[in-house]
């Protein structure tokens, strides 16, 4: 049985958070370009899953990926060096902030056409089905998202085919500016498994424990049963849906309010008051992972000029099916 880890937790968590903050940065700074979706708030719903997770288990994020990216293994560097667009990026560069597969750690990548990747999830559960492993695949999508008729569709068919997919609903309150009780007919997204005959549960998304706990649950019971489960996840964003986003849509007490529930802050003073950790070794994590975070960007910023040429990135476009065999070093 999977034991949760906290100081590992933590360090995922303020990875992530660090990752993001300096992802934020280059963004104002007019270094990158573009857009980029921050998660800063949703820590605890990407570490707590991914720990859960073994490593042959897949995932499918969304374009809300960072935290899931670094807490599936993949390295800070190689996530910068994506958004810098070098060929050391996890989609060679091409990608960007939304587009980030890194296939040796069974992550498959997400697409910015919100819900698409919960239908390609469900491939993967079929392979994982078909194959005989006693692996799961995570389709991971918003509150938003969970309208949609491909996430619809697809819990309809895993649980006709009794697919091994966990359905991961990260209910953020927001799609966009739209507030999740203007746009979702249920109270309770994890209700709607009711209409798949699949098993369903809302958990506070905050609090790593409760969302590896939850996680381990809901996966163990895939692994066994073979069958899809539902698990929502409420969390917020602290900041705006993208890059842009002025927030003008809630209100500063709705966001002070969930200010308070900062899954990193909490998580930190409750390992304090269990003596878990000490006030040092908290302060020594949080500056060894502000240094890494920082040695990753000025690594991958000093090689971002490497980019792919023409002939590689056609080859790369117009490539058959097998991706992995293709190496530019
Ligand atoms: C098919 C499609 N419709 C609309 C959009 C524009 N869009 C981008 S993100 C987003 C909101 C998604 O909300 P949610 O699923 O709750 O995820 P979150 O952004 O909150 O993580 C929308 C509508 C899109 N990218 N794709």
């Amino acid at each position: 049985m999977k034991k949760f880890n906290p100081a590992l937790a933590l360090e995922l968590m303020l990875l992530s958070r660090y990752f993001e903050e300096e992802t934020e940065r280059l963004f104002i700074s007019g270094v990158l370009h573009g857009t980029t979706h921050l998660a800063i708030g949703q820590e605890a719903s990407h570490v707590g899953l991914c720990m859960a997770l073994d490593k042959d288990d897949w995932i499918v994020p969304t374009h809300r990926c960072h935290g899931f990216t670094l807490s599936k293994g993949s390295s800070p560097f190689s996530m910068f060096s994506e958004m810098f667009g070098s060929r050391y990026g996890l989609a060679k560069g091409i990608g960007g902030s939304m587009h980030m597969p890194d296939l040796s750690h069974k992550n498959l990548g997400s697409s910015a056409v919100v819900g698409s990747g919960v239908p390609l999830a469900c491939g993967v559960g079929f392979y994982l089905k078909y194959k005989k492993l006693n692996n799961i695949s995570v389709a991971v999508f918003g509150d938003g998202a969970s309208s949609r008729g491909s996430v619809h569709e697809s819990m309809n068919l895993c649980s006709i085919w009794n697919l091994p997919v966990l359905f991961y609903c990260e209910n953020n309150l927001y799609g966009m500016s739209t507030y999740v009780g203007n746009a979702v007919s249920v109270k309770n997204i994890s209700t709607r498994a009711l209409s798949y005959s699949m098993e369903g549960e809302t958990i506070d998304g905050n609090n790593v424990e409760n969302v590896f706990d939850s996680s381990l649950k809901a996966i163990n019971y895939i692994k066994e049963k073979k069958k899809p489960y539902l698990l929502e996840v409420m969390t917020y964003r602290h900041k705006g849906h993208s890059k842009n986003d002025k927030r003008i849509y809630r209100t500063k007490e709705e966001e002070t309010y969930y200010l308070d529930k900062d899954p990193i802050v909490n998580f930190e003073k409750y390992l304090l008051e269990k003596k878990i950790m000490t006030e040092t070794e908290i302060k020594n994590m949080e500056k060894n992972c502000v240094s890494f975070i920082h040695e990753e960007r000025v690594k991958a910023e000093k090689l971002s000029s490497n980019i792919l040429s023409i002939k590689e990135l056609s080859d790369l476009v117009y490539a058959s099916s097998d991706y992995d065999s293709i190496s530019y070093n």
